[in-house]
């Protein structure tokens, strides 16, 4: 007999609460869950096909260790065995530095990666930190960081209650939204339009989001900032600056105002191609609207001035009296974020307290560019060690960065690596030992990440919807044990890593006078934490110490994990609320509006207003059915419109002898690619966009399926240089190519 189980998708950011069918121990189905407290039902086609990509059998089932050169399956003993020689013999000849670490994609989405990775670098102590966060949002980090004196403070649009939303380099049509949370992005989008609210969209390609708008500006790639610049401009120079409740909290207002003067609508039309009247009609429309949302993603992050644009983003906000109020952009408060300390100042967010060895990149939130992971390992330098071991965990950087192909050949050169994964893919394919965690019914599901960024305050928690298979290993286990082997305690017990944090935390926590265990005895305080596992009782910890929790019976009603495992479909936990200034750590205990690594970003942005643009520039796109590198061995999800094509404009094509289908071939400083052409006239003239994660066709992978329509790696375009240097965040939009027709 079927049966059914609640499982929230880890597929993408909106966290859809699924109905999962399962037979034995297989997912034959999955339907919206009418009755989670979030999603309430909604499912897109990613959803509905996890029952294929949980079921995939070309997912890994066992370790795999290499033995005179090959990848054979091993056990879970010896997969550890070389994992604790492999990175300890390295530690201990060249120093924690020489151990490289690459956090993918996929550590937001599972309980796993939000547990383990923060104390495996602490383990390591290593500053060879990089993770997908530089070649995704990093800028927004940087902007929170500077404005709010906190990287992790980033306000989300109020989707169901704005009456204005402007848009920017953001497709949720495709991709179902980023950093925002929201399950049915396009039913909130429609749901504004509604209720008589307008939307606006800035893309060089007319989207299917773009098609949903009230205006749509087709704006060349890379000139975000300058629009959003003009637009602040023309609030000042029309007397529309209105901070509102926000007066008391914001400083450097003055100093913003001579520091942008001179990026009128005028000035910066012409590099931008939008036209002056209409960057100061959007301007006035979002001051004149009753409340507004400005909201900034991939298109205006991964670009030269990504930091410059997101700070720009939440300075329109603020400028418009928009930030932490209702219907503006909020700070979500999650079940277990810390307990919010009183407001006051704080430390502050500090930029490049180190720097990378080889380029001097400095250092962001403690990473490293993933664009010059290469050179960090293949280059020699004075400064010190190269890296020569690495721990990938879930992530596949030779497609998702920059110019793969010197990748590649860098890994191919290291001492040893290891990659947490679940596919021999482009990047495990080096490692000597691969650990392949299981499918998603088999493990827990909390979204740790992604309630800091939801649209609603809420929280869900799902036990494994199936039993672990035997032989399979949790993937809390196996970074639990991956932790212990890095970091010099091989051997011991994997929940002594959980009982180190709990007891670490506790103590912490008695200490702290906001507390509300302050005083309590922290071993009393450990043996009152439930759960079946270490990591189930790391998140009762976490929620009872939260923001909603019972502070271990100080408020009776408050969350515990037994609370959350009686409410299967969620507990919602309200709308957003204002928060400021609780929020704020700045020095100033402020939003700080003018932070000085901004004003001193300024000139180069000045600059640009007269470097004549590029005949032909790249942008990327999102299919609905896809996601990043890793779920083209699907095949109910391949197929059909997603495929590596390039998309050029009619006039280009004519100017250049492209036909529709035809090869052509694409050239950038790291190199070219052969993809077929799709004329069409979606994206705007002088822009050409190929979407990412294809390039399947390296030896030694086990992805059989995506094999056989394995694309072209649109990041071997990308030689690394380019990047915006305050985030050090690879510029994947709106670089120059060259397309030539082939014979
Ligand atoms: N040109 C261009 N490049 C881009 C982008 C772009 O827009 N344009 N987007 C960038 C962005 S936003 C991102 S986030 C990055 C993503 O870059 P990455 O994070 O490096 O890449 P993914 O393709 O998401 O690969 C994730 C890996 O995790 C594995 N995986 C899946 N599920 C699990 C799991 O449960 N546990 C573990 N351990 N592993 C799992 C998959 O098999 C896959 O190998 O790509 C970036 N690259
Ligand atoms: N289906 C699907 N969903 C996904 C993913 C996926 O790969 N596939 N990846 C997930 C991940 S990791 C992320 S980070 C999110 C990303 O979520 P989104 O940011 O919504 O992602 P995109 O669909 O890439 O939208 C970026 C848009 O920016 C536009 N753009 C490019 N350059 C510029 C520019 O200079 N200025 C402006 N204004 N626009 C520009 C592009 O044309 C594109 O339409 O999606 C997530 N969801
Ligand atoms: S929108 Fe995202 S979370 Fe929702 S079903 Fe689709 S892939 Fe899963
Ligand atoms: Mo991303």
């Amino acid at each position: 007999m079927p049966r059914t189980a609640l499982r929230v998708c880890p597929l993408c950011e909106a966290t859809c609460g699924l109905t999962l069918t399962i037979e034995g121990t297989r997912v034959t189905g999955a339907r919206g869950d009418r009755d989670d407290v979030f999603s309430k039902g909604f499912i897109c086609p990613k959803g509905a096909s996890f029952g294929a990509v949980d079921g995939d059998p070309d997912r890994l089932r066992t370790p795999l260790v290499r033995r005179d050169g090959e990848l054979r399956e091993a056990t879970w003993a010896e997969a550890f065995d070389a994992v604790a020689a492999g990175v300890r013999g390295v530690v201990d000849r060249y120093g924690a530095d020489s151990v490289g670490v690459v956090l993918g994609n996929p550590n937001v989405h599972t309980v796993a990666g939000g547990l383990y990775p923060q104390v495996l670098l602490g383990a390591l102590g290593t500053r060879s930190v990089f993770t997908a966060s530089t070649v995704d949002q990093m800028p927004k980090h940087v902007s929170s960081g500077l404005l709010f004196g906190d990287a992790n403070a980033i306000p989300v649009p109020d989707l169901d209650h704005t009456d204005h939303l402007l848009l920017i380099g953001a497709n949720p049509l495709e991709s179902n939204g980023s950093l925002c949370t929201a399950p049915d992005f396009p039913g909130r989008l429609k749901a504004l339009r509604a209720r008589g609210g307008t939307l606006t969209v800035i893309d060089p390609r007319r989207t299917r989001t773009a098609k949903l708008a009230d205006r749509h500006i087709a704006i060349r790639p890379g000139t975000d900032a300058l629009l959003l610049a003009a637009m602040a401009q023309v609030l000042f120079e029309e007397g529309l600056v209105d901070l509102g409740h926000l007066a008391p909290h914001v400083e450097g207002l003055d100093g913003l105002r001579a520091e942008i003067g001179d990026f009128t609508p005028d000035a910066v039309a012409p590099a931008c191609d939008v036209d002056a009247g209409t960057i100061r009609a959007l301007a006035r429309e979002l001051a004149a609207a009753p409340t507004a949302a400005v909201y900034g993603r991939i298109g205006s992050c991964t670009v030269p001035h990504g930091t410059l644009a997101s700070w720009l983003v939440d300075v329109l906000n603020i400028l418009t009296g928009n930030l932490d109020r209702p219907g503006g952009a909020l700070f979500p408060q999650a079940a277990t974020d810390r307990t919010p300390r009183p407001a006051g100042p704080g430390r502050g967010f500090a930029l490049g307290r180190w720097h990378s060895r080889v380029s001097r990149h400095p250092e962001a939130k403690g990473e490293l560019p993933l664009s010059a992971l290469a050179e960090e390992i293949d280059t020699v330098t004075a400064e010190g060690e190269p890296i020569r071991a690495l721990i990938a965990v879930a992530t596949n950087p030779v497609l998702s960065a920059p110019d793969g192909d010197r990748l590649d050949k860098a890994l191919d050169s290291l001492d040893f690596m290891v990659s947490v994964d679940p596919y021999l893919n482009e990047t495990a394919r080096h490692a000597d030992v691969v650990l392949p965690p299981p499918p998603p019914a088999q493990s827990p599901h909390h979204d740790f990440a992604f309630n800091t960024l939801a649209v609603r305050n809420q929280v869900r928690y799902n036990r494994p919807a199936v039993p672990l298979e035997p032989g399979r290993m949790a993937e809390t286990e196996i970074l639990a044990r991956l932790v212990l082997a890095a970091g010099g305690m091989h051997g011991a017990e994997p929940s002594a890593v959980d009982d180190m944090v709990i007891g670490q935390t506790l103590k912490k926590a008695v200490r702290d006078t906001h507390s509300p265990v302050h005083g309590r005895d922290p071993q009393e305080l450990a043996a009152l934490l439930t759960g079946d596992t270490p990591p189930e009782r790391r998140l009762d910890l976490m929620l009872r110490l939260g923001p909603y929790g019972d502070g271990f019976g100080v408020r009776p009603d408050g969350l515990t994990l037994e609370q959350l495992l009686a409410h299967p479909h969620g507990i919602d936990l309200g709308p957003l609320a204002s928060r400021l200034p609780q929020p704020l750590k700045t020095r100033s205990g402020k939003v700080e509006l003018l932070p000085r690594p901004i004003a001193d970003d300024l000139p180069r942005l000045r600059a640009a207003l007269d470097t004549s643009p590029a005949a032909l520039v790249l942008v990327g796109r999102r299919h609905l059915r896809s996601n990043n590198s890793w779920m083209h061995n699907v095949p109910a999800l391949t197929g059909g419109t997603n495929r590596c094509t390039l998309h050029i404009h009619p006039e280009d094509a004519e100017r250049l002898g492209v036909r529709d289908g035809a090869d052509v071939i694409v050239k950038g400083a790291g190199g070219e690619v052969v993809t077929p052409a799709e004329v069409t006239d979606g994206v705007r003239p002088g822009v050409v966009s190929l979407p990412h994660g294809w390039g399947h066709n390296r030896p030694g992978t086990r992805l059989s399926h995506a094999a056989t329509a394995p694309g072209v790696n649109v990041n071997q375009l990308l030689d690394g240089s380019l990047l915006d240097p305050l985030s050090g965040n690879a510029v994947l939009n709106g670089i120059p190519i060259e397309v030539t027709a082939t014979p």
